[in-house]
């Protein structure tokens, strides 16, 4: 029985990578005297690893200018990334980055039908309030029984911890939720977790590999498409259809 709707927040309920924090990177390499940049193509690269503090891990080991003792290296890590993410809500602040379609929709027809919401992200709460609070309004947090982020979940996706959480937050099964997501990433984690998953294809993941995933759409607006079938766009009817399809289908052996 649909419960609950589990949102990923950057590529699902907003286009927020490309030129959001990518922009935001690259105003840090800029602020901090670096000559790093990332083009959009090299970003989406860079979006397999989880986490934009991750990100920059990995990109800096492999840069010959950068600090070669590791201590040096994070504490650059840490200071590019706090500016990052104060560029980025400056950003989101002044009203740069809209909802996907169909987010606000399925947002308020959830509320009205009485399914719980809940947010399963890798990025800091700071970014998710400061997006959500321009499009929904200050009150937002109302709107959502559970909001798990990187403060709560260190382990980034794939690995199932943000999931898991917000299942605890909500205090319901797995098989009651239905998580959105945009990323391979973000699919693993939410299987892993036992939950099923619609896919929205983003910017970056338009092509992914959504193997595992119960449905997909390029945005929740438009045709969604299934195992057993397709529909013209992604409402509490067809998220409860998902889940009854799941719940009647023998488990696959990886869902085990
Ligand atoms: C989002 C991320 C984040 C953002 C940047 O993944 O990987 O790292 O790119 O945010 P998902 P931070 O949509 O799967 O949650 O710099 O705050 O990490
Ligand atoms: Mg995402």
């Amino acid at each position: 029985m649909l419960r609950a709707l589990i949102w990923d927040v950057d590529g699902t309920i907003a286009e927020t990578e490309r030129d959001g924090h990518r922009l935001a990177f690259n105003h840090a390499f800029e602020t901090l005297g670096l000559p790093w940049r990332w083009d959009v193509a090299t970003y989406g690269d860079l979006l397999r690893i989880a986490g934009g503090r991750e990100r920059l891990v990995h990109d800096l080991a492999q840069r010959a200018e950068a600090p070669a003792a590791e201590a040096d290296r994070l504490a650059l890590v840490d200071r590019l990334h706090d500016v990052k993410n104060a560029a980025y809500r400056a950003m989101v602040d002044a009203g740069g980055i809209p909802l996907r379609p169909g987010v606000t929709r399925l947002i308020e027809s959830a509320i009205a039908d009485g399914a719980r919401l809940a947010i399963a992200t890798t990025t800091s709460r700071g970014n998710v309030d400061a997006l959500l609070r321009g499009a929904i309004g200050a009150n937002w947090t109302e709107r959502f029984d559970a909001v798990v982020c990187a403060d709560e979940a260190p382990r980034k996706k794939p690995d199932p911890e943000v999931y898991r959480l917000a299942l605890a937050g909500l205090a319901i099964d797995a098989a009651d939720a239905v998580a959105i997501e945009d990323s391979p990433n973000g699919v693993a984690a939410a299987r892993a977790a036992g939950i099923a998953t619609l896919v929205t294809r983003s910017f970056y993941f338009a092509d992914g590999d959504f193997d595992g995933a119960t449905a997909s759409c390029e945005h929740l607006d438009g045709p969604v498409r299934w195992l057993d079938g397709e529909a013209p766009c992604v409402d509490l009817p067809l998220l409860r259809t998902l889940l009854a399809v799941r719940a009647r289908r023998p488990a696959a052996p990886h869902d085990r």
